[in-house]
């Protein structure tokens, strides 16, 4: 986990701690529709940020991500919400299992940048969220006292604490591991351009969501061996439809793909595999990552078959 992402982490917990206290604190100041809408905001807001970090740190991994975002989600809403009664705790425990869930998918399907972006601005919401307390319960908040600075100075404050976490190192999970594995790897392809030009590798570098190369040309009738090297810490593969081959060879990892398709590799993350087939028609075939969200962030590529 990179320093940023613990910086979301502490965020989210000070934040659900924040909750806590200052519901106890304004519990007799507001009624229960304005805890409803607070316990809400809570749980679905940490529940989403909560969601967006672990679904991208954990990509590949969609069922953790869920489980643990909507757990934190459920305790934030359930933590804010408990001392105005049953209705506001309802209500933060559903909208923080909303949110947790929702959060993971949107974790797993973009990016590691886009999550960045979408983190910040979950952590902008939560953060803010807080001062419902203050602006529910006042009577009248714009004749208070100070009513210009007070935002202002709020503004200001978290703006630069948001600021400066954005600052921080934004590597994934887990790259501080795994290393030596991944250099032993790269160490056996340097020289693939060298053999059999039918002995092709694919490289999947972490967080890029491209293959290296993306265009690939096989011979019809000739045998081929298809590696997907992958270096990101999460699950690709590769698949054609209606592409006819012949299959020769299958690892363990390389046959579980949809019905329809005809190809079909996967490399979990760390890992590679290769598969080796013969190519029986000639023709151009689009070649794509079935992971959801993959194909459309750019892990697309062409075989073309002479
Ligand atoms: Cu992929």
């Amino acid at each position: 986990m990179g320093l940023y992402q613990l910086f979301v982490l502490t965020t989210i917990a000070a934040s659900g701690i924040a909750a806590i206290i200052l519901s106890i604190k304004f519990r007799h100041r507001l009624t229960k529709m304005q805890a409803m809408v607070i316990s809400m905001a809570m749980g679905m807001n940490i529940g989403l940020t909560a969601g967006v970090l672990f679904g991208s740190l954990y990509q590949g991994n969609l069922y953790t991500s869920t489980l643990v975002s909507a757990g934190i989600g459920v305790l934030a809403g359930l933590a804010s919400g408990i001392v105005f009664g049953i209705l506001p705790s309802l209500e933060g425990f559903m909208s923080g299992l909303m949110g947790g869930m929702m959060g993971a998918m949107l974790g797993e399907m973009v990016s590691q940048d886009q999550a960045s972006t979408l983190l910040n601005i979950l952590l902008t919401l939560t953060t803010s969220s807080l001062l419902l307390y203050n602006i529910l319960s006042a009577k009248n908040p714009i004749s208070e006292k100070k009513w210009f600075l007070k935002p202002i100075l709020t503004f200001v404050l978290l703006f630069s604490f948001l600021y400066f976490g954005n600052q921080l190192d934004k590597s994934t999970a887990f790259s501080y591991f795994n290393t030596s594995q991944t250099e032993k790897r790269h160490g056996e392809h340097e020289n693939t351009n060298n053999l059999n030009a039918n002995q092709i590798v694919l490289t999947v570098y972490p967080s890029k969501f491209s293959y290296t190369p993306s265009e690939i040309t096989l011979k019809k009738g000739q045998e081929a061996s298809l590696t997907l090297n992958n270096l990101d810490n999460a699950d690709h593969d590769i698949e054609i439809k209606e592409m006819a081959v012949k299959k020769l060879e299958n690892n363990q990892h390389a046959n579980h793909g949809t019905a329809q398709a005809d190809f079909h590799l996967h490399a979990s993350g760390k890992s590679e595999a290769t598969l080796k087939f013969t190519p029986l028609e000639s023709g151009v075939f689009e070649f794509y990552c079935s992971i959801p969200g993959h194909k459309e962030n750019g892990m697309i590529g062409t075989i073309t078959v002479n």
